[in-house]
């Protein structure tokens, strides 16, 4: 098979509209075929897509992949990451043995010791200070089962309400954008609306880098017989912007200006339905007001774009009949995050464009698990979409677990992440324990969080399959089984669940987080009202088993999804109850909503102020079934670019790797695609600061720097790009902290979803050496374009 690392995308397959996708089945063996003892069937974890896949095992190890063709996700594709990233199971520098800080270094302890110290310290922190000073801080990366069982433990167990996952930096906006307009999280659409729709408007999504499957889904239909009209919101010149009809190069940070104006547009021209705006929304008058105040023209003014270029993307949008709008990292990790990603709720809404083939919006997730983190309420929410407002939910949730209600944190909304680290620098929190995530590298302000996390008066676990910067800085560290090596479910971005088996054991002593989490409930003797266990599992299909009984009822109901329903299924999407038992494809066909007071997630916020909409409130003036159209107006970035600071900087990131690369560093195809650190200028500013590619360039905010070479291109003039993936653990001196994107965005997050803004920082550039000094070779990960200066010598495959 070619090599997926430079031809990212594979052979197209072009369909028309209404045509299934066909399939194609992609396959990286490192044995030949007649060696492969067995397939084990799993999906892929890195990315949201979940993609369909078998493991190849023999001898007791991994041997390979291959896409399930018959998988509704991917019909048998996998992208470069999902071909080659499985790879890092296998690395020499997996965790194996838990650590144990003692005189200040960390050293090797038997699991008995590990545990007891975890233990020891949480009675202790209990005893001496009570629930609020534990807190809990995990991902988007485990398992549904995994999560489940760290929502008992928090939420009922030790009754904290400081439970949350990484999931707030990656899609909490997607959440409660969902949330805000359709009174429930859950994706309403399906992939097979691409298959369908005539119009994609995609709004600060990279998806032919962050998604590559779902893009070959979408270029098989651009290169095919009835090509549908494509919009991208996005500063920088990306592949998947390079394929629009329009593309509309913003500034940073004026999302909210720009939906405006396309929704005034569209409002202006009529080009809107009225029937459903009438029997299915509310806040219509509201929604035309505040957009009538954002003609093209000062749009174009605030965002920088060609006001033409704005109604030229609104007559696309205006007289498409299937409209698929995606929103994700542009928008969520913005300014104004859940203001802008609900307008794009609104624009599918005024078109009457949602719960039918082809229409829909899809408020992306990141991380292939991020949506079951919601789901079962370890990310700052309810298990099950439960309110925490609603009394009778609470209720509902205690009778469920047994356990008192009052026991069960529901004064006030779950702590976010951003506010936990604020109790740990505070010092009230002094038990934090992190699982399934890198916060030393992906955390906003790293020389604050390295602070907090540093300090001698919090207690902090880390369970994690590799050391990583932030093991570094822990006082105990657990050794995780990872993806492959334990069992488990995961929902994907269209509510596609699989169950991931496991092929392989874990190396050395490294256990599930499965199972170190009912250790630790035992150990900590976790009951329920009865004196029961309050965690009576051993295997995870009994948790599942526990948690899908949980949201019978819910609009997340997957009551009939088993273990062995998946087994002989594939991947299913929810709903799947007993009169649904081969799932459902999309969600709000009869255009009921899940609105209605009793039944919401949440009461909704003020999008401007985050304002926490009450019971009472909401009652007066319960939407019972429509959709809630909600206004904001564009307000500006508040890190503004001045003299010192003239650019703006956004972060993001690469085909080639996954976040803080603890996984694709360790595949060589992947890590030899972009061995380094680089940041992209536009040619302008480059010429401006005397920058020449390949230079050795100084990027610095208020609050740190980093020096990696240019590359000149991407983005619009006035724009810095730096992906956020280079850390240190890989660095000759890991204690130089001048790499991360991180060392320069700051503590800021969105007023509703809370999730921090690591698209807008104001920065300056300045040379520091000569490409032919200083400046290292780039290799740059973007397909197609190999390296800039000196050509890198082909490297050797294993
Ligand atoms: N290869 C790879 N794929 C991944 C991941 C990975 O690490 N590597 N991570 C996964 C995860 S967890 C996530 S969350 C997703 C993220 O997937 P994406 O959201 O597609 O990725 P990003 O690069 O973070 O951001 C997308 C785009 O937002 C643009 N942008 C920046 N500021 C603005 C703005 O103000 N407005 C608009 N409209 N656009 C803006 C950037 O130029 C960038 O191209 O990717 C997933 N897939
Ligand atoms: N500047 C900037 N910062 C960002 C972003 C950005 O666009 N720009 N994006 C943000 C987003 S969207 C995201 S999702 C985050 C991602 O940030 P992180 O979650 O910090 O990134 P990962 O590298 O995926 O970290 C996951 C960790 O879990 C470990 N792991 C893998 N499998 C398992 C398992 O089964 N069990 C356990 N216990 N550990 C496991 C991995 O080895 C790894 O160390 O970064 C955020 N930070
Ligand atoms: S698109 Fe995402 S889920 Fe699919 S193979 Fe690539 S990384 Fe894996
Ligand atoms: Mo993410």
């Amino acid at each position: 098979m070619a090599d997926r690392t430079t031809d990212v995308w594979g052979a197209r397959t072009p369909y028309g509209a209404g045509d299934r996708w066909p399939p194609r089945g992609d396959r990286y063996l490192t044995v030949p075929d007649d060696e492969v003892e067995r397939w084990v069937p799993s999906a892929c974890v890195l990315c949201s897509n979940g993609c369909g896949l078998d493991i190849a095992v023999a001898g007791g190890r991994m041997v390979g992949v291959r896409g399930r063709e018959g998988d509704r996700v991917n019909h048998g594709r996998l992208g470069p990451k999902g071909l080659y990233g499985w790879q890092a199971n296998h690395s020499g520098d997996r965790l194996t043995r838990p650590l144990v800080r003692a005189d200040g270094a960390l050293r090797p302890a038997d699991w008995e010791t590990a545990m007891r110290a975890v233990t020891d310290r949480s009675k202790a922190v209990l005893a001496a200070h009570g629930p609020l000073a534990m807190a809990f801080y995990t991902s988007g990366q485990l398992f549904a089962e995994e999560y489940y069982a760290q929502a008992l433990i928090a939420r009922a167990g030790i009754g904290t309400p400081h439970l949350d996952g990484n999931t707030r930096l990656c899609t909490a906006t997607a959440e409660w954008a969902l949330i805000e307009s359709f009174g429930s999280d859950g994706a309403p659409g399906s992939y097979t609306d691409i298959d369908v729709c005539d119009t994609l408007l995609l709004v600060g999504h990279n998806v032919a880098e962050t998604q590559t499957v779902l893009w070959s889904r979408m270029l098989d239909r651009l290169h095919g017989p009835d090509r549908p009209r494509l919009v991208v919101v996005d500063p920088r010149a990306t592949p998947t912007a390079r394929e629009a009809d329009v593309h509309l190069a913003l500034r940073p940070g004026t999302n909210v200006a720009l939906l405006n104006a396309l929704l005034h547009e569209l409002i202006d021209h009529d080009r809107i339905d009225r029937a459903f705006l009438d029997a299915h929304t509310v806040g219509f008058p509201d929604l035309a007001e505040v957009t009538a105040q954002y003609p093209a023209e000062k749009a174009a003014d605030i965002c920088g774009v060609p006001a033409d270029d704005i109604r030229a993307a609104a007559r696309i949008i205006g007289t498409g009949q299937r409209l698929v709008s995606t929103v994700l990292q542009g928008v969520y990790q913005s300014h104004q995050a859940t203001a802008a990603a609900v307008q794009v709720n609104n624009i599918n809404l005024v078109r009457g464009m949602i719960g039918r083939p082809g229409c829909t919006v899809f408020q992306m997730n990141g991380q292939p698990t991020a949506e079951n983190t919601r789901e079962t309420g370890a990310d700052g929410t309810l298990p099950a979409y439960f309110n925490w407002q609603n009394d009778a939910h609470v209720q509902q949730l205690a009778d469920a677990w047994n356990v008192d209600a009052l026991q069960i944190p529901h004064w006030s909304p779950p702590t976010h992440a951003m506010e936990i680290f604020r109790h740990c620098e505070n010092g009230s929190i002094r038990f934090l324990w992190i699982t399934g995530t890198n916060p030393a590298v992906s955390l906003p302000e790293l020389h604050r969080i390295r602070a907090i996390y540093g300090s001698d008066r919090l207690f902090l676990v880390v369970s994690d399959a590799f050391p990583t910067e932030t093991t570094a800085l822990a006082d105990v560290v657990l050794p995780a089984a990872m993806w492959g090596e334990k069992t488990g479910c995961f929902t994907n971005a269209d509510r596609t669940v699989h169950l991931s088996e496991r092929a392989v054991d874990p190396p050395g002593e490294a256990r599930s987080d499965f199972d170190v989490l009912l250790d630790y409930a035992r150990r900590m003797d976790l009951t329920d009202r009865d004196g029961r266990p309050l965690l009576p599992w051993s295997r995870p299909e009994e948790a599942w088993h526990d948690f899908i009984a949980l949201t019978k009822g819910r609009p997340c109901d997957q009551s009939a999804l088993t273990y062995d329903a998946l087994r002989n299924a594939g991947g299913i999407q929810w709903p799947c109850t007993d009169r649904a038992p081969d799932g459902t494809e999309r969600l709000y066909t009869d255009h009921l909503f899940p609105t209605a007071a009793d039944r919401c997630e949440d009461y909704g916020h003020d999008l401007t102020t985050g304002a926490q909409k009450d019971a009472d409130t909401y009652r007066a003036h319960d939407p019972d079934g429509r959709a809630v159209l909600k206004a904001a107006h564009y307000l500006p970035p508040h890190e503004p670019v001045d003299e010192r600071y003239p650019l703006q900087l956004t972060t993001g990131r690469t085909v080639h790797h996954w976040h803080t690369r603890t996984k694709t560093a360790r595949s060589p195809q992947l890590q030899d695609a972009a061995p380094e650190m680089w940041i992209e200028l536009h040619p302008e500013d480059a010429a401006h600061a005397g920058i020449a590619e390949g230079d050795l360039v100084r990027v610095a905010s208020r609050r740190g720097d980093l020096v990696a070479p240019a590359l000149l291109r991407g983005p619009r003039p006035g724009v810095v790009f730096a992906p956020f993936h280079y850390g240190y653990f890989d660095q000759a001196d890991p204690d130089r902290h001048n790499r991360a994107a991180n060392e320069l965005t700051r503590t800021e997050w969105d007023p509703v979803s809370k999730q921090p803004v690591y698209k807008v920082t104001a920065v300056r550039i300045v040379k520091v050496a000569d490409a032919a000094v200083g400046g290292r070779p780039v290799v740059i990960s973007e397909p197609g374009l190999s390296a800039v200066a000196p050509p890198q010598p082909p490297k050797e495959r294993p």
